[in-house]
């Protein structure tokens, strides 16, 4: 290994190799220990049934889990062409001509990321995803595009899944060759929750359409021109793709009291959208607070302004959202967002099969298979059992909604984070609290990462039983939150009508803020350079895409790296065992990679020993196999 280290280094190939080429490259010692996959993979079920999933506070017995159905589809057919082929056939500019003049609705399918993000806190695994790809893209191919990437999944699946979102994105590319794939990026904030160095996100936005993203929904989280414009531009630049600029909805248009956010304040922006270069304009209702009567004059109002075709976003928390896309649709939306019916609902989106139904006999209904689609809706209904644990507790609409303005993928994360931090007794504090703090802040726009700021506000104060009314007469005594400092210094933007100055001024201290763009601070990263270093301390197997991964989140990326060289590729671990373990006798075939796999069966585990260590005895293709495991328990 030593000499295929030398001879593959870039530097060598290149011809740039010098006597001290061997000194000044450690990496070259650096062995992959050739422990064999499968043992690593026994090591994480091992791991998983001594100790537990770790992300999850249960341990067996488990629910009764069933498996689910995968729904059929013409596996030898070809993929029928779908809106991936006609972008590509007509280019994006004229591809957004064409949506604008369509006659029939549109549906995006949010099922693969929204609707987990927002239902299950985004634990949906790649394994579960990839099962029905492909049967989806041939059986759908009339769905205008499938969200399946960006928002907190890159995050999550580093964090918690321990599995690689680059190689998610690869896989359902291939997968769904002929619908456009579509991302949520946070414009200057990426997938991360603070702003990064303009070029690290040209190249991240590069990348993702290289690996798959076709339509990228570029928002900002205080609807901050200056947070979306370059974002716009790069999409633009470097990809083949189309750039959706988004305006965040919050509020009431139709309430006369509601001033700040109002029709021509939203009009404002989406004309700002098109001269930037948008292709689309989303109206990105992430809390779900567009009623139908205010979607009907928002979308008829944008449509004459904008020439450009509209992208409804919401999210069914008070559970009347259906109502809403049936008076934008008669208002002239052009696309609709939409998530397979057993994912659907409450902090999700509406559902995708209900709706198409709604649409039949009408001028604009676009056709589905809906015995086909129904199917698709039962296999998640399964699959959803299996990350129950993640379930957000809400069990119907509801109409606080309209006061606490928290969004939907936020919502099922605010809860067991005031739990872990043993303040679940007081939700409906802490959703009073968020209210307030809204106000306090001089209502802003709630979305990640302002939303974050206002939650971890809120669940600070809760905590510390202060009051907003205590933060104005007794601010200079508190040290607030770091991503309030953050927010009031001006790291995530400039809100609309600007920041409460005595507030500022009480957060800050002594600091000064800054209101130019916060990216303006961060000097550009040494791409290439940066690499080399990055493959020096981790290994020339590394790729663009790990270092990309790795200047977005570092200490996430490197306990994620740590993770999978102790435990290889653990995506490829069926969900009930991921989560859950496996039972007694029971036998498991796991693909591995293309075209080989293995058999584990679990036969027993002993009682600690002294040294508080178990044993666990697999089958391995028929071999007995024993892992040893430290019970934490
Ligand atoms: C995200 O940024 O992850 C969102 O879903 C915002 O709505
Ligand atoms: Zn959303």
């Amino acid at each position: 290994p030593f000499l295929h280290n030398i001879v593959s280094h870039p530097e060598f190939i290149k011809g740039h190799a010098t006597v001290d080429f061997v000194k000044d490259h450690p990496e070259l010692f650096f062995f992959q220990k050739r422990q064999d996959r499968a043992t690593r993979l026994l090591h994480f079920i091992a791991e998983t049934m001594v100790n537990g999933n770790p992300d999850i506070k249960v341990k067996g017995p488990y629910r009764a889990l069933e498996k689910p159905h995968i729904p059929a589809f013409p596996k030898a057919a070809e993929y029928p062409k779908g809106t991936k082929d006609l972008v590509t056939e007509l280019g994006p500019d004229a591809f957004s001509k064409w949506l604008r003049q369509e006659k029939k609705i549109h549906y995006t399918d949010t099922t693969f990321r929204d609707a987990h993000q927002s239902l299950l806190a985004t634990r949906m695994r790649t394994f579960d995803l990839m099962k029905v790809a492909e049967g989806y893209a041939k059986m759908h191919p009339q769905t205008f595009s499938m969200e399946v990437w960006g928002g907190a999944t890159f995050d999550v699946c580093l964090r918690f899944l321990h599995e690689d979102p680059w190689d998610r994105l690869a896989q359902l590319r291939q997968a769904i060759p002929n619908i456009l794939l579509q991302m949520l990026i946070r414009g200057s904030n990426g997938v991360g929750y603070k702003a990064y160095p303009d070029n690290l996100i040209e190249a991240f936005v590069e990348k993702s359409w290289e690996t798959g993203v076709d339509v990228f929904r570029i928002f900002d989280s205080l609807n901050w021109m200056k947070g979306m414009d370059s974002c716009i531009n790069f999409v633009r630049k470097r990809t083949g793709g189309l750039a959706e600029g988004s305006i965040c909805y919050t509020g009431d248009i139709l309430d006369p009291a509601k001033t700040k956010y109002n029709l021509a304040y939203y009009l404002r922006l989406g004309k700002q959208l098109e001269d930037a270069g948008a292709h689309l304009i989303a109206i990105k209702d992430m809390a779900g607070l567009l009623k139908p009567y205010a979607a009907q004059v928002l979308v008829e109002a944008l449509r004459d302004t904008v020439k450009l075709p509209i992208h409804l976003h919401t999210h069914d928390t008070a559970s009347v959202q259906a109502a809403t896309y049936l008076k934008a649709i008669e208002a002239g939306v052009d696309v609709v967002d939409v998530c397979l019916g057993s994912m659907s609902g409450l902090t999700s989106q509406p559902n995708f099969n209900a709706v198409v139904e709604m649409m039949r006999f009408q001028e604009r209904h676009q056709e589905f298979d809906i015995k086909s689609l129904n199917e698709f809706s039962n296999y998640w209904e399964t699959v959803r059992e299996y990350y129950y644990p993640f379930e957000s507790g809400l069990k119907a609409g509801t109409a606080e909604v309209y006061q606490h303005e928290i969004p939907g993928g936020q919502y099922s994360n605010l809860r067991p984070q005031a739990q872990a931090l043993g303040l679940g007794e007081k939700w409906e504090q802490i959703k009073q609290t968020y209210t307030e703090v809204n106000q306090l802040f001089g209502d802003v726009i709630k979305v990640t990462p302002s939303s974050k700021v206002v939650g971890d506000m809120a669940l600070y104060l809760v905590s510390n039983n202060l009051t907003t009314v205590d933060v104005l007469e007794r601010g200079e005594q508190i040290s607030f939150p770091e991503s309030v400092q953050s927010f009031f210094r001006g790291d995530i933007g400039q809100p609309e009508g600007g920041f409460p100055r005595k507030l500022q001024k009480l957060v800050l201290k002594e600091e000064q803020p800054y209101t130019d763009r916060p990216n303006e601070h961060l000097p550009p990263i040494d791409l290439d350079a940066g690499f080399a270093m990055f493959q020096k301390k981790h290994g020339l197997n590394r790729t663009f895409l790990d270092f990309l991964s790795y200047q977005l989140y570092p200490k996430v990326w490197e306990e994620y790296r740590q993770h999978q060289i102790r435990f290889g590729d653990v995506s490829k671990i069926p969900t009930r065992i991921f989560f859950y373990g496996m039972r007694q006798g029971e036998e498991y075939i796991i693909d591995m990679a293309r075209g080989k796999s293995i058999i584990v069966q679990y036969m027993s585990m002993t009682e600690p020993d002294e040294d508080g260590n178990r044993t666990v005895f697999f089958k391995l293709n028929g071999q007995t196999r024993n892992i040893e495991v430290r019970d934490e328990t």
